[in-house]
């Protein structure tokens, strides 16, 4: 057990029911004993980044606050990935999947370790990412930096939403 302090979990989706599927998780994620979902970013899509040619995505993110370990949380996000019909290992690197759970930045913390880092390693390049990030948890910074991922310019360009915050 660590102490209490706020975590940004990234969704995305593009294989599927894409919008249920992460209505899914987002249910799955309030079912944690220790864990209270603060707030949950509108949703955005956008094509694939990198890997084969694929269906576009649905990103979104919430903002929990918990006492529980990186790696607890980690463990608990690829569970529920895995009962949600994600396919691991993955048969493509950076292929399609029904749901992809990350791990994206937890306040006061970075974590480097074998399948796990954190603040997550390409969250600064990833308008995806970032936007639903910055909507939840608008003053993350890096905690290894001191960087704040609202002055990123990867932050600032252009993504369609398609859906408002809810719950
Ligand atoms: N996730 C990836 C690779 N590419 N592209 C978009 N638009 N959204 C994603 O969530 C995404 C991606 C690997 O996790
Ligand atoms: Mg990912
Ligand atoms: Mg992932």
């Amino acid at each position: 057990m660590d102490h209490v302090r706020r975590i940004v979990i990234g969704l995305g989706s593009n294989l599927g029911d894409r919008l249920g599927t992460i209505t899914t998780a987002v249910d799955q994620i309030r079912t944690h004993r220790n864990v209270h979902v603060l707030r949950r970013s509108p949703l955005y899509e956008s094509p694939a980044v990198g890997g084969p040619r694929q269906g576009d995505y649905l990103n979104g993110a919430v903002l929990i606050v918990t006492s529980e370990s990186a790696r607890g949380i980690l463990d608990w996000l690829l569970e529920i990935e895995r009962s949600l019909g994600r396919e691991r290992p993955d048969p493509v690197r950076w292929g399609p999947r029904t749901i992809d759970l990350d791990l994206l930045w937890i306040e006061g913390e970075a974590v480097a370790e074998p399948g796990l880092y954190v603040p997550h390693p390409r969250l600064a390049e990833r308008t995806f990412a970032l936007r639903p990030l910055l909507d939840i948890a608008p003053d993350a910074v890096d905690f290894r930096t001191g960087q704040a991922f609202a002055d990123l310019p990867a932050a600032h360009l252009p993504i369609t939403r398609v859906a408002e915050a809810s719950r």
